[in-house]
Order: C-alpha cells, then sequence, then structure tokens
C-alpha cells in the first residue's frame, strides 16, 4: 500500500528524481555549470579532483547532479559513478578545438558503457562567449553525434559565464526525462 500510494502520489504531484552524470575533459565549464544551474551564480573554481554533487528542483523533477572531475588522471574513475543513472550531461569547450577529437573519443567511450545504455545525452557546446567558439552544428559534426543510435540526445550552445542556454537544455532534458519516467 505504501510504495502504490508513494507512486500514486508522485505521479500526482508530478514530484520525480532524475540521477545525472556531468562529464567532459578538463576546463570544459562542468563544475561551472553545476552551480550556476544550483545557484544561479558564476562561482569561481579549480579544478576537480574527485566529484561534487547538488540537487537541482527545476520542473518538477529533482535533478541530483554529479559533477565529476575531468583531467586525464582521473577519467577512469568515472565508471564507478556510471550505476543509475538517468542522463548525461556532456560538456564541451567549444572554443578548445584542439582537443575536440579527445572529446569525441572520450564521448563515445562513454556511450560503450553497459551500464549507460539507457542514460539520455545532452551536450552542452559550451563557452560560446569566447572568439572562436564552434557552434552546435559544427560540435555535432565533431563528437559524430550522428552516429548515436537508440538514445534521446540532444545538443544546446551555452555560456555558463553569461548564463546563456543552460535551462533551454534542462527543459528539454526534464521534458524526455517525464516521458521515460512515466513509462518506469
Ligand atoms: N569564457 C567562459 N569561461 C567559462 C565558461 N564556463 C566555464 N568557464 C571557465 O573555464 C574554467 C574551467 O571551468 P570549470 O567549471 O572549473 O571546469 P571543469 O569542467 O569543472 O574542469 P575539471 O574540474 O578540471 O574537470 C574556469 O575558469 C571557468 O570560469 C563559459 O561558458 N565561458
Ligand atoms: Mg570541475
Amino acid at each position: 500500500m505504501g510504495i502504490v500510494f508513494t507512486r500514486l502520489f508522485s505521479s500526482l504531484f508530478g514530484n520525480r528524481e532524475a540521477r545525472i552524470l556531468v562529464l567532459g575533459l578538463d576546463n570544459a565549464g562542468k563544475t561551472t555549470i553545476l552551480y550556476r544551474l544550483q545557484m544561479g551564480e558564476v562561482v569561481s573554481t579549480i579544478p576537480t579532483i574527485g566529484f561534487n554533487v547538488e540537487t537541482v528542483q527545476y520542473n518538477n523533477i529533482k535533478f541530483q547532479v554529479w559533477d565529476l572531475g575531468g583531467q586525464t588522471s582521473i577519467r577512469p574513475y568515472w565508471r564507478c559513478y556510471f550505476p543509475n543513472t538517468q542522463a548525461i550531461i556532456y560538456v564541451v569547450d567549444s572554443s578548445d578545438t584542439d582537443r575536440l577529437v579527445t572529446a569525441k573519443e572520450e564521448f563515445h567511450a562513454i556511450l560503450e558503457e553497459d551500464e549507460l545504455k539507457g542514460a539520455v545525452v545532452l551536450v552542452y557546446a559550451n563557452k560560446q562567449d569566447l572568439p572562436g567558439a564552434l557552434d552546435d552544428a559544427a560540435i555535432t559534426e565533431s563528437l559524430e553525434l550522428h552516429k548515436i543510435k537508440s538514445r534521446q540526445w540532444a545538443i544546446f550552445k551555452t555560456s555558463a559565464i553569461k548564463g546563456e542556454g543552460l535551462f533551454e537544455g534542462l527543459d528539454w532534458l526534464s521534458n524526455t526525462l517525464k516521458l521515460l519516467l512515466q513509462a518506469q
């Protein structure tokens, strides 16, 4: 009775929870994005060793957002966080054209992971405010997003510093997850 009632209550009042991983190369802007979403502010960051986790309530979904350090030496630890993840936010520094190939390789390695098979993917083409930043079409091409099969994905141009594009992406994510969570 408890579980049924809780589910009914949740669906009536729209309280849903989702676990999100924020991944991407070091310096992409992941931590800046996490705190922009959570507090609406630009915080000063240092490279993340380990993780930050915060709850972001948006569109009747309680997002538990895990921001993992992206340095080469700590990327192997990402997989410790994979189980029970509903969505990945993959952050790219759109002005760091030298490392787009690495960003693509890490991205497709993530998509290969069994534990992330069911996760939807939101890509943030971040740092759009910087000169020389590639737009969403160019990042789509560089990351070979069109190769993604049997999973929902979307890309948004963002500037974490200016606060642009982040909530548009979260809108897509919350609508996509609502449908998925309903189906479960
Ligand atoms: N111009 C500009 N700078 C940004 C943007 N987002 C983040 N930054 C800057 O990029 C640098 C790195 O940001 P972080 O958020 O620490 O990067 P990270 O992805 O968490 O890096 P790791 O923790 O090492 O994986 C900081 O100096 C941020 O202020 C953006 O949209 N535009
Ligand atoms: Mg960080």
